[in-house]
């Protein structure tokens, strides 16, 4: 079927579902016992749309970048569920425990009961391991705890005989400074040669980045649990080849978190927000933040009523300044008070509500400059 040597030419391409920071079984402490064991499910049920997004894609290997447990236990509906999907894969799965569940021989690595097609990079520096039927070297370490020590410093990939792609699934932290969580370095990406190295830790998605030969990726965590992890959240597929590393971000379906500036000044405040926030699901949280001049502030307990239903979680701020009322100075006997009045004079005699407007601004700058100023006698 396949054209002439097509298999062997194209020995190094190889395809991969990259994600990290499950953090399965979080407690969600700002939610009420009911709502926290629903959010935990829903966490669970993230393990069913990798399983199938990697079916789906035919990829040759999951990567787990670390955290897919909070820590502090695993319940066992999470450890029931996580068996399911990822032991239903055709493919194997390669986790590095990260600083939220780290290896020990007392940890859920080694007391659960594991699928046959997932390993587990246990050893405290890095090793590799071939799997039947993947073309690749897999490379990986694990926490031993919750800090953890440079793991990539002073490592090359060992020689290889063929030239098949070497993977790396690695928890640490590439931040600038970084110090207590396996800090990488831009220098030790370069030098330790892998074709890709699948990250986990920082829970913001970063893009696909290359240093010498080496590509990297974080693919953020799975799913949002507060205003401080915003927006769409989900995995990687990693494409490597023999022209290079392609990654494909794919959402996952999850709660989302969303921050939206909505400036209602001079408009329906509700309309307004309903504009604002047509991406966004029942199933989402929002932190909506109310700008702008209004002439009458915003009621936002109306509004929030109004709002009811239309969010799992609405935070509502109102951050709106009452617009002032320039023409209030008119007849006073001051500087503010004449600029005013020759203002409105031609205010009244304009002629179209573009001037208007622009006479109203020529108000609000000029008192400013006034007030500031003070006024001279
Ligand atoms: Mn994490």
């Amino acid at each position: 079927m396949c054209e002439s040597g097509g298999v062997e030419n194209h020995v190094k391409e190889i395809k991969l579902l990259h994600a990290a920071d499950l953090h399965l079984d979080s407690a969600f402490e700002s939610c009420s016992p009911e709502a926290a064991a629903q959010r935990r499910e829903g966490q669970r049920e993230l393990l069913f749309q990798i399983e199938e997004l990697a079916e789906k894609r035919g990829v040759s290997a999951v990567l787990l970048s670390g955290d897919v447990f909070e820590g502090g236990g695993v319940k066992s509906e999470t450890q029931r569920d996580f068996n399911s999907a990822l032991g239903a894969l055709s493919c194997p799965v390669l986790i590095a425990p990260g600083n939220h569940d780290p290896y020990s021989p007392n940890s859920v690595w080694e007391t659960m009961r594991l699928p046959e097609n997932v390993y587990i990079f246990k050893t405290a520096e890095l090793e590799h391991i071939e799997l039947a039927g993947v073309p690749a070297r897999f490379f990986g370490v694990g926490f031993q705890n919750t800090f953890s020590k440079p793991l990539l410093r002073g490592f090359t990939a060992p020689e290889k005989e063929s030239d098949i792609p070497d993977i790396m699934v690695i928890h640490g932290d590439t931040a600038a400074g970084a110090a207590d969580y396996n800090p990488i370095s831009r220098d030790e990406l370069l030098k330790c040669k892998m074709d890709y190295v699948a990250l986990g830790h920082i829970h913001a998605r970063s893009p696909l980045q290359r240093v010498g030969e080496t590509y990297f990726a974080y693919p953020g965590c799975t799913e949002g649990r507060g205003f401080d992890e915003l927006g769409e959240k989900g995995v990687l597929i990693i494409t490597i080849s023999d022209s290079g590393v392609s990654a494909e971000f794919v959402p996952l379906k999850g709660v989302r978190y969303e921050i939206i500036n909505v400036n209602v000044g001079g408009k329906d405040a509700l309309e307004a927000v309903r504009d604002a926030v047509s991406e966004l699901s029942e199933n989402d949280c929002c932190r909506l933040i109310l700008t702008g001049e209004c002439e009458e502030l915003p009621d936002t307990s109306a509004l929030r009523k109004q709002l009811e239903g239309r969010f799992r979680e609405l935070q509502l701020r109102d951050e709106t300044t009452k617009k002032r009322d320039v023409w209030a100075l008119r007849g006073q006997n001051t500087l503010s008070g004449v600029y005013i009045d020759k203002l409105y004079t031609m205010y009244n005699a304009a002629q179209s509500d573009a001037y208007r407007e622009k006479i109203e601004l020529a108000a609000v700058y000029g008192l400013a400059a006034i007030e500031n100023g003070g006024e001279l006698i």
